[in-house]
């Protein structure tokens, strides 16, 4: 098994075509969402009231990362309710903000202070452009793509379309890796790799952090097949002086490591690159299509892990799919502890042709109990894709009831 180098030559899937972003060029049938078929879709959607739903969600164990350790996931469900139908998103922001400055109680109160004023003052309003309205609240970008998602979705039911072939996708399933936390102990640690490969997980990604690296890598490297693919993450935990430290991981044959640096530098990533020969994969400071084409053109990664929140929405994540395709730089999937809607929409996106490692969208019961929507459920490593309009899953209403912490509906004015 080889790393990712950056000369490598990608194979990409069929269809992946270098065209620029534009949702509206796509091929085949991927244009009804400005297509004027109905009064619905002919000029975007008119959303008269937007419901805020917080839910509190257990884990089904801790998930303990460089940061902090979730016990279970506060979750901000936006649930747009507009001329042509409705629509549901998920903000990935946590109830605290370690993994990055967002949190949900501040995305609640951006969304209904900053963005739902912008956005109810247009009579109508296409999802692509809600990006542009939004775009004079700088940064708030988990707020943004939370509401920008629920607008998609609703958009495209309405248009019945799903998700994965309005952004271009070319699967039918996705491959899945699962991140593993940081454990209390190397036996506990291999005891929970062990299992979740029995499952057929694709990809193992281990946390680490000072103090936890070299050594629980060492051992799941010796203690599991060699073929198994392997990748640590350490939520920026480390700095620059640690660079020789971090290159002793290069003996373990690690398909990356991800984000090992602080967000904002992206020149001491370039650096490291030059030390460490895995490949350096970034995440937190991954935050628009603009800092993803400066990131590689500066040689900080050479590879991508796409979460859409971080970004802003689906619609910049597609855009940095298709910049890193037309540069070969392959990309992934990340995850944020998603219920089934991230999820749902998160697959459709890890369809694209240029996510060609697993990403982090493990099944529905990696995560929780009880899903909010019908469970996503591993079959031979792979999730299916779904294929309905919009995100393509329905909302369980009576388990978001039983959930739900706070509820808000705020309605269009005139
Ligand atoms: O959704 O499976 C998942 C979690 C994947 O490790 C994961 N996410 O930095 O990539 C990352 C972390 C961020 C969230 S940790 C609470
Ligand atoms: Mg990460």
């Amino acid at each position: 098994m080889g790393g990712i180098s950056n000369a490598r030559p990608l194979a990409c899937g069929r269809g992946a075509s270098r065209r620029a972003w534009h949702p509206h060029r796509l091929a085949g049938g991927m244009t009804e969402l400005r297509r004027p078929t109905s009064p619905a879709t002919a000029s975007g959607l008119r959303v008269e009231a937007v419901e805020l739903r917080r839910i509190a969600i257990p884990l089904v164990a801790p998930f303990r990362t460089s940061f902090g350790v979730e016990r279970q996931r506060d979750v901000l469900l936006v649930h747009v309710l507009g001329n042509a139908g409705e629509g549901w998103g998920e903000c990935v922001a946590m109830e605290e903000p370690l993994y990055s400055s967002e949190y949900a109680d501040g995305a609640q109160r951006v969304i209904e202070e900053h963005l739902l004023p912008r956005l109810f003052a247009q009579d109508h309003l296409d999802v692509t452009d809600v990006a542009r309205v939004l775009a004079p609240i700088r940064g708030h970008r988990m707020a943004k793509a939370a509401v920008e998602m629920a607008w998609l979705d609703a958009q495209l039911r309405s248009a019945g379309q799903s998700l994965a072939a309005y952004l271009g996708a070319t699967r039918t399933s996705v491959e899945c890796g699962v991140s593993v936390g940081i454990m209390d102990s190397i036996p506990q640690l291999l005891d929970a790799v062990g299992t979740y490969l029995e499952q057929g997980y694709r990809r193992i990604k281990l946390k680490v952090e000072p103090g936890w690296d070299l050594e629980p890598v060492r051992t799941v490297r010796e203690h599991f097949p060699s073929g198994i693919l392997l990748q640590v993450d350490a939520n920026a935990a480390y700095t620059l002086a640690d660079a020789d430290h971090l290159a002793a991981l290069d003996q373990f044959d690690l398909l990356l490591i991800e984000q090992p640096l602080p967000q904002e530098e992206l020149l001491a990533h370039a650096k490291l690159a030059k030390v460490v020969r895995t490949p350096i994969c970034l995440d937190e400071s991954i935050v628009s299509a603009a800092v993803a084409t400066e990131a590689i053109e500066m040689g900080a990664c050479s590879v991508i892990n796409i979460k859409p929140g971080r970004v802003g929405g689906y619609l910049e994540a597609a855009q940095i799919h298709d910049l890193c395709l037309a540069r070969q730089v392959p990309v992934w999937c990340g995850g944020m502890l998603e219920t089934g809607v991230g999820r749902a929409a998160n697959v459709a996106l890890a369809a694209l042709p240029n996510f060609l490692l697993p990403g982090d969208t493990s099944a529905s019961d990696r995560y929780f109990r009880q899903d909010i929507t019908a469970p996503f459920i591993l079959e031979d490593g792979r999730l299916a894709v779904p294929s309905g309009p919009g995100i393509g899953v329905e909302v369980l209403r009576d388990v978001v009831d039983g959930l739900t912490t706070s509820r808000r509906v705020v309605r269009r004015v005139g």
